[in-house]
């Protein structure tokens, strides 16, 4: 992995933005089956620059680019690639006053929500972006996603892992792609925006941004993912129809150590006692198993209903309004932690970076 210096003039280190350039359709060129990640990302990415008015050109901060050595369409990346994007940010963190991460879009938000939890305490921005179509297409918003996410890591008051996206500056742990095609293609049903950009300012909301006690004093966990990334998390959304022996087929490996189950509204499951018999045996094994809502708003609330009252009683951890890539990302985090079953099961219920 080498860094370039871009645009550094003469701002130190301290003072720059480090991009870090992991694949995505951002920077992808025609290859023989499609499209797929380019090589020379740097020198295409300062081309793209020079194309920007004096005005925004003058109001970019100072930035390095490091690429890593294996650029992926965002659809291959694993709990290993988290832990590598934590890892180089980490490792460089006291190098640069933000980091910008160029991701592909399937994935992004899961990316993001995972960087949250290993890099929790941040004193300054961590910014995930992407495009929906490569830096040199036609009516590419590629450049437009970079030069945002530029600016607002270069902000004094952002202090945590946001995706910016389309004009909107979104918490990362909250959000979710919810269009396959257009440009404004995240969303964090359940959180406000942290920061928009109006015209030629790119506006904070600093009363959105996490409380005190979870940022501002740097405290990574950066366990190893390496089993987690084998397989060992599973998730599972209900369908009208699903059976025991269904849910036991999923939950009954001796691989899995935890799994995300996706309900129906706030909380409910189909009325088969032997679908809570399943998830009681798994939890009682020992696997860690958190409930989500199928709905992108709201949250589980097992109280509400009797069809769910009986998730808690088998162990299942409700999951409130955590987004399912929030709550899958922390149930692999918890796992790589050294820590007992039962600090797990009570970090899963509280909020750790805003994430419920
Ligand atoms: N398949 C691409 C990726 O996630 C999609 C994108 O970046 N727009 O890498």
């Amino acid at each position: 992995m080498s860094v370039t210096p871009l645009l550094s003039g003469a701002a130190k280190r301290g003072e720059r933005i480090l991009v870090i350039y992991t694949g995505g359709t951002l920077g992808m060129q025609a290859g023989a089956a499609g499209l797929e990640p380019g090589a020379n990302f740097e020198a295409r990415l300062q081309r793209a620059l020079d194309t920007l008015s004096v005005p925004q050109q003058s109001a970019l901060p100072p930035f390095e680019v490091m690429s890593f050595d294996t650029l992926i369409d965002s659809s291959a990346a694993t709990p290993l690639t988290w832990q590598r994007i934590a890892a180089a940010i980490a490792k460089r963190f006291n190098d640069y006053r933000g980091f910008v991460v160029l991701h592909g879009t399937d994935t992004l938000s899961f990316s993001a929500a995972s960087l949250a939890f290993q890099l929790q305490g941040l004193d300054r921005p961590v910014v995930l972006t992407g495009a929906m179509r490569p830096l040199e297409a036609e009516h590419s918003d590629a450049l437009a996603n970079v030069y945002g996410a530029l600016r607002f890591a270069a902000s004094d008051s952002l202090k945590e892992v946001a995706i910016y996206f389309a004009g909107k500056l979104l918490r990362g742990v909250r959000a979710v792609k919810c269009d396959s095609e257009a440009p404004d293609a995240f969303a964090s049903p359940g959180y406000p925006l942290l920061g928009e950009r109006v015209g030629e300012d790119f506006i904070e909301y600093p009363a959105r941004g996490l409380a005190a006690t979870h940022r501002g004093a740097p405290r990574f966990e950066l366990a190893s993912y390496a089993g987690l990334a084998q397989g060992e998390v599973v998730r599972l959304a209900l369908w009208p129809g699903i059976a025991a022996w269904q849910l036991e087929a999923l939950l009954g490996d001796d691989r899995v150590k935890g799994a995300l189950l996706q309900l129906w509204g706030a909380g409910n499951l189909p009325d088969d006692p032997a679908l809570l018999e399943v998830l009681a045996r798994a939890c009682g094994e020992g696997k860690l198993i958190a409930a989500t809502s199928l709905c992108p708003r709201g949250g589980v609330h097992f109280a509400t209903y009797a069809a769910g009252a009986g998730l808690e009683a088998a162990g299942v951890l409700a999951g409130a309004d955590m987004t399912p890539e929030a709550a899958l990302t922390k149930l692999v985090h918890l796992l790589a932690q050294p820590m007992t079953q039962e600090d797990r099961r009570r970090r899963f219920v509280t909020p750790l970076c805003g994430e419920r």
